[in-house]
Protein backbone atom coordinates (compact mmCIF):
# COMPACT_ATOMS: atom_id res chain seq x y z
CA UNK A 1 0.00 0.00 0.00
CA UNK A 2 1.30 3.36 -1.34
CA UNK A 3 1.51 6.51 1.15
CA UNK A 4 0.51 10.27 0.06
CA UNK A 5 0.91 13.37 2.05
CA UNK A 6 -2.03 15.62 1.80
CA UNK A 7 -3.51 19.23 2.76
CA UNK A 8 -6.76 20.80 3.19
CA UNK A 9 -5.37 24.18 3.11
CA UNK A 10 -5.70 27.21 4.71
CA UNK A 11 -8.90 28.32 2.34
CA UNK A 12 -10.48 25.21 2.05
CA UNK A 13 -10.70 24.88 5.86
CA UNK A 14 -11.48 28.27 6.81
CA UNK A 15 -14.39 27.68 4.52
CA UNK A 16 -15.76 24.67 6.29
CA UNK A 17 -14.90 22.65 3.53
CA UNK A 18 -12.53 20.23 5.32
CA UNK A 19 -15.65 17.39 6.37
CA UNK A 20 -17.11 17.44 2.46
CA UNK A 21 -13.25 16.72 1.53
CA UNK A 22 -12.52 14.17 3.90
CA UNK A 23 -16.01 12.20 3.06
CA UNK A 24 -14.77 12.53 -0.83
CA UNK A 25 -11.61 11.09 0.49
CA UNK A 26 -13.07 8.38 2.20
CA UNK A 27 -15.25 7.68 -0.48
CA UNK A 28 -12.77 7.20 -2.77
CA UNK A 29 -11.42 4.29 -0.90
CA UNK A 30 -8.45 5.83 0.84
CA UNK A 31 -7.54 4.65 4.33
CA UNK A 32 -6.72 7.93 6.31
CA UNK A 33 -3.97 6.63 8.46
CA UNK A 34 -2.53 10.50 10.19
CA UNK A 35 -4.58 13.71 10.30
CA UNK A 36 -4.24 17.01 12.34
CA UNK A 37 -5.25 20.43 12.20
CA UNK A 38 -2.28 22.89 12.67
CA UNK A 39 -1.29 26.23 12.08
CA UNK A 40 2.12 26.40 10.55
CA UNK A 41 4.74 29.48 11.14
CA UNK A 42 6.22 30.95 8.07
CA UNK A 43 9.61 28.71 8.62
CA UNK A 44 7.60 25.77 8.83
CA UNK A 45 6.15 26.69 5.52
CA UNK A 46 8.84 28.09 3.90
CA UNK A 47 10.69 24.34 4.63
CA UNK A 48 7.67 22.65 3.58
CA UNK A 49 7.73 24.18 -0.01
CA UNK A 50 11.73 24.85 0.34
CA UNK A 51 11.97 23.23 -3.25
CA UNK A 52 9.77 26.05 -4.63
CA UNK A 53 12.79 28.81 -2.81
CA UNK A 54 13.75 30.15 -6.00
CA UNK A 55 9.99 31.07 -7.74
CA UNK A 56 8.77 33.88 -8.06
CA UNK A 57 5.16 33.15 -5.98
CA UNK A 58 7.36 31.88 -3.19
CA UNK A 59 6.61 34.39 -0.70
CA UNK A 60 3.14 34.87 -1.62
CA UNK A 61 2.30 30.80 -1.28
CA UNK A 62 4.44 30.60 1.98
CA UNK A 63 2.58 33.32 3.45
CA UNK A 64 -0.87 31.64 2.37
CA UNK A 65 0.07 28.63 4.11
CA UNK A 66 1.13 30.17 7.29
CA UNK A 67 -2.22 32.47 7.12
CA UNK A 68 -4.47 30.48 8.87
CA UNK A 69 -4.96 26.45 10.12
CA UNK A 70 -4.86 23.60 7.64
CA UNK A 71 -5.40 19.74 7.85
CA UNK A 72 -2.68 17.73 6.93
CA UNK A 73 -2.74 13.96 6.91
CA UNK A 74 -1.21 10.29 5.36
CA UNK A 75 -3.26 9.08 3.15
CA UNK A 76 -2.78 5.26 2.12
CA UNK A 77 -4.55 3.29 -0.77
CA UNK A 78 -3.21 1.18 -3.88
CA UNK A 79 -1.42 4.29 -6.26
CA UNK A 80 -2.30 6.82 -3.62
CA UNK A 81 -0.27 9.91 -4.97
CA UNK A 82 -1.14 9.81 -8.63
CA UNK A 83 -4.90 8.79 -6.99
CA UNK A 84 -4.89 11.97 -4.84
CA UNK A 85 -3.25 14.05 -7.31
CA UNK A 86 -6.24 12.91 -9.68
CA UNK A 87 -8.80 13.24 -7.34
CA UNK A 88 -7.48 17.06 -6.14
CA UNK A 89 -7.21 18.20 -10.23
CA UNK A 90 -5.00 20.75 -11.77
CA UNK A 91 -3.16 23.08 -9.99
CA UNK A 92 -5.53 25.83 -11.03
CA UNK A 93 -9.29 25.30 -10.48
CA UNK A 94 -10.15 27.12 -14.10
CA UNK A 95 -8.07 23.98 -15.39
CA UNK A 96 -9.31 21.55 -13.00
CA UNK A 97 -11.79 18.92 -14.21
CA UNK A 98 -15.11 18.19 -13.34
CA UNK A 99 -15.58 16.50 -9.77
CA UNK A 100 -11.94 17.14 -8.76
CA UNK A 101 -11.70 18.82 -5.70
CA UNK A 102 -9.65 21.76 -6.97
CA UNK A 103 -12.74 22.17 -9.40
CA UNK A 104 -15.20 22.17 -6.57
CA UNK A 105 -13.40 23.81 -3.71
CA UNK A 106 -10.35 25.87 -5.14
CA UNK A 107 -10.93 29.45 -5.77
CA UNK A 108 -7.53 30.48 -7.93
CA UNK A 109 -4.16 29.02 -8.59
CA UNK A 110 -3.16 30.56 -4.95
CA UNK A 111 -6.01 29.66 -3.28
CA UNK A 112 -6.58 26.24 -4.45
CA UNK A 113 -7.86 24.31 -1.65
CA UNK A 114 -5.45 20.93 -1.26
CA UNK A 115 -1.99 19.90 -1.49
CA UNK A 116 -0.65 16.57 -2.44
CA UNK A 117 2.40 15.08 -2.92
CA UNK A 118 4.34 14.88 -6.50
CA UNK A 119 6.34 11.67 -6.24
CA UNK A 120 7.40 8.42 -3.53
CA UNK A 121 10.68 10.35 -2.16
CA UNK A 122 8.61 13.58 -1.73
CA UNK A 123 5.64 11.96 -0.21
CA UNK A 124 8.30 10.50 2.36
CA UNK A 125 9.78 13.35 2.83
CA UNK A 126 6.48 15.52 3.49
CA UNK A 127 5.49 12.50 5.67
CA UNK A 128 8.10 12.63 8.14
CA UNK A 129 8.42 16.47 7.96
CA UNK A 130 4.78 16.90 9.73
CA UNK A 131 4.34 13.91 11.57
CA UNK A 132 5.92 11.17 14.14
CA UNK A 133 5.73 7.25 13.31
CA UNK A 134 3.46 7.48 17.09
CA UNK A 135 0.93 9.59 14.97
CA UNK A 136 0.41 6.90 11.68
CA UNK A 137 -2.29 4.46 12.73
P1 LIG B 1 0.86 21.62 -4.37
O1 LIG B 1 2.36 21.40 -4.29
O2 LIG B 1 0.38 22.73 -3.48
O3 LIG B 1 0.10 20.34 -4.19
O4 LIG B 1 0.50 22.10 -5.86
P2 LIG B 1 1.01 21.50 -7.24
O5 LIG B 1 1.96 20.36 -7.00
O6 LIG B 1 -0.18 21.23 -8.08
O7 LIG B 1 1.79 22.77 -7.82
P3 LIG B 1 3.30 23.25 -7.55
O8 LIG B 1 3.93 23.51 -8.86
O9 LIG B 1 3.99 22.32 -6.60
O10 LIG B 1 3.08 24.67 -6.84
C1 LIG B 1 2.84 24.77 -5.46
C2 LIG B 1 1.77 25.80 -5.22
O11 LIG B 1 2.28 27.08 -5.61
C3 LIG B 1 1.24 27.85 -6.18
N1 LIG B 1 1.62 28.24 -7.53
N2 LIG B 1 1.47 29.45 -7.98
N3 LIG B 1 1.45 31.76 -9.60
C4 LIG B 1 1.93 30.62 -10.09
O12 LIG B 1 2.34 30.50 -11.21
C5 LIG B 1 1.92 29.45 -9.23
N4 LIG B 1 2.35 28.27 -9.57
C6 LIG B 1 2.16 27.48 -8.47
C7 LIG B 1 -0.01 27.01 -6.23
O13 LIG B 1 -0.85 27.40 -5.15
C8 LIG B 1 0.51 25.59 -6.05
O14 LIG B 1 -0.45 24.78 -5.40
MG1 LIG C 1 3.60 20.52 -5.70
Amino acid sequence: MERTFAIIKPDATAKGFAGAIISRIEKEGFKIVGLKKMHMTKAEAEGFYAVHAARPFFNDLTNFMCSAPCIVMVLEKDGAIKAWRDLMGSTNPKDAAEGTLRKEFGESIDNNATHGSDAPETAAQEIAYFFSQLELV
